[in-house]
């Protein structure tokens, strides 16, 4: 109660003209926060009297600048805490999110120049962290491990800059990295920004037909890899699939010049991985021999940093493009306040660097901030489903951050893999991928953070670069679920399908009003298919592709996607991807693919299957359709299950009735809702009785 009464009056003592920012309006009042919810969890008074926000007024007092003044919020920042060579012109930003003003555009510190690996590394380093860890590795086996102090990630950062260098690698070249969780992953991030070349990494779960399309999009000259990688008890020859990727590639006119490949010496020898004389190179034999020091390429705010790709609702993956100094600031940003970080912290992202959130939040922002950060190769059950928190207790770490997915699959698990360990190092915990569900969220709390460590359930996408609706640990009441509220500069907004905002308590899609500096600035070759995508359907606005609610205190809730975007373990699936894998199998004539609810993964993949006339349905076609996926994209998007489907139900002018079938895989076919459009309504009941087959 005391707790309470604290934040209560802090909020009562918020300037009034704090108003308008109607979202906050509610807890602003304080009232509904100082009802008596059952579900609300109260920072301790410990930690907030240490957080660097320590309450709402806090918050409220740094959002309402940010918004009012985004120009002068972010450039204090800017300059006190990033290098520039050359501060940026007149405008701090500039920005057009109406397709009706012209071209969609975003621009932040245009004309200042940088370098963000400089900003990681060498600007640390001066500052006196030379000897601190930078990068602790575990392997995926027990008992190997390595790591780098900021001083020598630097030496081994410039060693490959100077060798991508000496192959040829100039400023604005892409290079495809398809590597697993090595420290050469972060380096060569790191390598490729030194020189300004934008690296577009793959991640090394992808097929090598996943990986020749990427490699056709952004035609690099260098692809780096390894040669294999164990992954539980599993080894995975990455240097096969590149080299059927580049196969591929060169078919569609893409040739590579080098494929530099890292001898990962615990999982395979040299003399056993396929080579291409005058085109693989390893690493160990030509990067080491390179000077331990680089000359940075200075670049432009605005110039490119790298490129991800993402799954959309139809057609090949997105490559987000993002550039170098918005990201920067905005990255280094979120990840201090949403974790609270302090330069004693060592912090654990559970996440693969072949996804956004290895970039942001393994990678950049947390080397901006001269972090400590671990980094683990394996399978977080392996050798079993202690792991995890045998590595935190190993390393000590503070600050975990990790997907909804793993907590449920390792709370299936029994709660004696985690009292095992000690876990009294935690202070703050991480969710982000997908919503955490409230018993999800508290046995995380409750159990892995002992009741004492706030969980930040950070809301953010690939486009959005860092992190958009999270908690800041410690200011604010959490309510199990909830991403809570809006980062500083970020104005979300929720609109009805007609794109008129809602206020208050509502359920609708989120937008968000006005740029950040960390959003994209385009998909990389389509800018037609960023501004189609993401700014038509609701003009003037950002459209996230996600459902929201807003409760009466101002939370935010996410419910998910609102496209034909299926999020399995917080790993985004474009449905028509997987269908398109599907049907190019020869016995397949018609797939559809929707989401169904999955106990661990958040979402499984449902696919129903037409064949073709004269085969007949067996496991055996099962298998081959489910290999068929794994091929064609990867394993992590294999189907869960195939649903023999003679006919599909479609409207009469052929569009497939999702909807559904959506509702027969999630056997709720006693709510179909309202079939009267579908052309053979026959087809349902023909459908349903398959269910099981
Ligand atoms: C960071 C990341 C983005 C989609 C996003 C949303 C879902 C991510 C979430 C969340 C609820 C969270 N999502 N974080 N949903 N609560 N804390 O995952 O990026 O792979 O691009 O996926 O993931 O649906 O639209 P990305």
């Amino acid at each position: 109660n005391h707790l309470r009464l604290r934040h209560v009056e802090s909020m009562a003592s918020f300037p009034s003209d704090a108003g308008k920012i109607s979202h906050l309006n509610a807890a602003i009042l304080g009232e509904a926060l100082a009802s008596e919810e059952n579900d609300l969890v109260l920072p301790s008074h410990d930690f907030s009297r240490q957080a660097l926000i320590p309450s709402p007024h806090k918050y409220l007092e740094m959002y309402k600048r940010s918004i009012e003044d985004p120009a002068e919020f972010w450039s204090d920042i800017a300059l006190s805490e990033f290098y520039w060579k050359q501060r940026w012109g007149d405008q701090v930003y500039s920005e057009n999110l109406h397709l009706n003003k012209g071209d969609i555009k975003i621009q932040w510190f245009k004309g200042g120049i940088t370098n963000i690996c400089y900003n990681c590394l060498d600007r640390n380093i001066d500052a006196g962290l030379g000897d601190k860890i930078a990068l602790y590795w575990e392997s995926n086996e027990p008992g190997f491990d390595a790591h780098l102090t900021y001083s020598q990630l630097l030496h081994r950062v410039c060693q490959l800059a100077n060798c991508l260098k000496s192959i040829g690698v100039r400023k604005g070249d892409a290079v495809v990295v398809y590597l697993p969780m090595l420290l050469e992953l972060p380096i060569t991030m790191l390598a490729c920004a030194r020189i300004g070349a934008v690296h577009s990494v793959v991640f090394a779960g992808f097929s090598s037909d996943s990986l020749a399309q990427r490699i056709v999009d952004c035609k690099p000259n260098v692809v780096i890899t390894c040669n294999a990688v164990k992954r539980g008890p599993k080894t995975i020859h990455l240097k096969d699939i590149v080299d059927a990727a580049l196969i591929e590639s060169a078919k569609d006119g893409v040739s590579i010049d080098v494929c530099l490949t890292y001898e990962n010496q615990s999982t395979l020898k040299r003399e056993s991985t396929k080579w291409q004389e005058g085109r693989d190179m390893w690493w160990q034999d030509v990067v080491p021999i390179y000077p331990t020091t680089c000359e940075v390429e200075w670049v432009d705010a605005e110039d490119p940093l790298f490129l991800l790709y993402t799954s959309g609702s139809t057609g090949r993956p997105k490559g987000v493009l993002h550039t170098t100094g918005g990201y920067m600031v905005y990255t280094a940003t979120t990840f201090k306040y949403a974790f609270d970080y302090k330069e004693s912290d060592v912090y654990w992202c559970t996440a693969d660097c072949g996804w956004i959130t290895g970039h942001s939040y393994v990678t950049y922002g947390p080397m901006l901030n001269g972090a400590t950060v671990v980094v683990y190769e394996g399978a977080p059950n392996y050798p079993d489903s202690g792991r995890s928190w045998d590595i935190v207790d190993k390393y000590k770490v503070t600050i975990f951050y990790t997907a909804p997915t793993l907590v449920r699959s390792l709370m299936c698990d029994g709660d004696e893999y985690v009292t095992r360990y000690s876990r009294k190092s935690l202070r703050v915990l991480g969710s982000a991928g997908e919503p955490i569900n409230p018993s999800a969220w508290r046995w995380f709390f409750n159990l892995v953070g002992g009741s004492r460590c706030p969980i930040s359930d950070t809301w953010w996408q690939t486009e959005t670069g860092g992190f958009m609706i999270t908690p800041l640990p410690g200011a604010w009441p959490q309510k199990p679920g909830s991403a809570t509220f809006p980062f500083f500069g970020v104005q979300p907004v929720i609109v009805d399908e007609k794109g008129n905002e809602i206020d208050g308590e509502c359920s609708g899609y989120l937008c968000v009003k006005g740029s950040w500096p960390g959003a994209f600035r385009t998909l990389y070759g389509d800018h037609e298919r960023y501004e189609t995508t993401y700014f038509r359907q609701f003009p003037g606005y950002y459209f996230t592709g996600d459902g929201c609610n807003r409760d009466k205190d101002g939370y935010y809730w996410l419910t998910g996607r609102v496209d034909d975007v299926i999020n399995v373990s917080g790993h985004r699936i474009g449905t028509a991807e997987v269908e398109s894998a599907l049907v190019s199998h020869p016995q397949c004539a018609e797939a559809a693919v929707v989401g169904v609810e999955h106990e661990v993964k958040g979402q499984g993949i449902y696919a129903f299957v037409t064949i073709v006339e004269g085969v007949s349905y067996s496991e055996q076609l099962r298998k081959s359709l489910i290999r068929a996926v794994r091929n064609q994209i990867g394993a992590f998007a294999a189907p869960d299950k195939i649903h023999w489907a003679p006919s599909l139900p479609k409207t009469r002018s052929g569009k497939i009735m999702r909807r559904i079938l959506r509702k027969i895989a999630s056997r709720q076919s006693d709510e179909l809702g309202d079939t009267s459009s579908l052309a053979e309504p026959g087809v349902v009941d023909q459908l349903i009785s398959l269910a099981d087959c």
